[in-house]
């Protein structure tokens, strides 16, 4: 059912089956993501348009919100905005939505998931035994995670619950940020560099901007202890994915489990040749419980908006 009389909402790209079910029982709902001539419908439809529901990986561009005159609400599916300007929905008083907090947990069991993969070497015990090849001999040893030392990248809400986490597995834990949060039982470190050169494990947790486009670069790579390890779980600009390459090829570090990557879906060959990452495709906030709560949220927002109340997690 597409409501006629109702708001006209623009999902960019494909979400929950039943949020996008639950905006189309309410809202006149158009799905960019299945135009074939996306500029047409544009042109066509985008006077019409009062919201836009997006995934925070995808965001919006500017070109596209050029051509929605009338639009008043962004709902973000997810908690990243860095794929929005900020400044620019600011500036056009457009709301936009986040769905924080209920993420948190999947995002940072994924980053510890992905360091004891990377670190114990899962994948590879995984198709050891898928191959047959037990009988005929053993796995190379793989490195301890208990004790460790672990530098977080990022200390908001993720990057707090990783290092719950991580004390669980008595890692030694050191973090930097914009900011030393004085309530937090971690040390402090004053930059990256040297978060960096101090751990055997580095996780990306800082919300991704245009500032922070490379930051993580063969300079960084370059203080890395040889046998340490990087996670991604934050955005894939992050990280010059080139100067990864090269890092992990010259054995300048100990290896990389992603999340997140430069250019996703697409990830370079030679990333997917090398045997010391671990990849998995943008899942660390997919599950079924988490994008229920996401969805929920989303819908909140345009609902409540629409209804003429606040949006409840507007961040502008
Ligand atoms: C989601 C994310 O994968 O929250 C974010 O910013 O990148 C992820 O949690 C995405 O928004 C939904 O597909």
């Amino acid at each position: 059912m597409n409501n006629v009389d109702t708001e006209a909402v623009l999902i960019l790209a494909p979400v929950k089956d039943e949020l996008m079910e639950k905006l189309a029982a309410h809202y006149r709902v158009y799905k960019l993501f299945e135009c074939e001539d996306t500029a047409a419908f544009l042109a066509k439809r985008g006077n019409e348009i009062k919201g836009i529901v997006t995934r925070g990986d995808i965001g919006v561009r500017n070109a596209v919100l050029d051509m929605l005159p009338g639009l008043e609400i962004i709902a973000i599916y997810g908690v990243g905005t860095d794929a929005v300007d900020l400044e620019y929905t600011r500036g056009r008083g457009i709301i936009v939505t986040t769905t924080p907090g209920v993420l948190t947990d999947d995002v940072a069991d994924m980053a510890m998931g992905l360091l004891l993969a990377a670190s114990r070497r899962l994948c590879q015990g995984d198709s050891f035994v898928r191959a047959g090849k037990w009988p005929h001999g053993s796995m190379p040893l793989s490195s301890k995670v208990s004790g460790k030392k672990l530098g977080i990248f990022g200390m908001g809400r993720i990057g707090q619950a990783i290092a719950r986490r991580a004390a669980g597995f008595d890692m030694q834990i050191t973090y930097t940020d914009r900011q030393r949060f004085d309530h937090l039982p971690y040390d402090f470190l004053p930059d990256l560099p040297s978060l960096a050169a101090a751990n055997d494990f580095l996780i990306v947790a800082i919300s991704g901007d245009q500032s922070s486009v490379g930051i993580i670069n063969r300079s960084i790579f370059a203080l890395m202890p040889a046998h340490a390890l990087l996670i991604n779980i934050a955005r894939g600009t992050l990280v010059n994915q080139d100067d990864l390459i090269d890092a992990l090829r010259d054995k300048q570090i100990g290896g990389a489990a992603l999340d997140v990557f430069a250019d996703e879906p697409h990830v370079p060959r030679d990333l997917i040749d090398l045997d010391i990452v671990v990849l998995q495709p943008h899942v660390a906030s997919a599950t079924v419980e988490t994008r229920i709560r996401m969805s929920d949220i989303v819908y909140a927002n345009i609902e409540a908006h629409f209804s003429g109340r606040p949006a409840p997690t507007a961040i502008s």
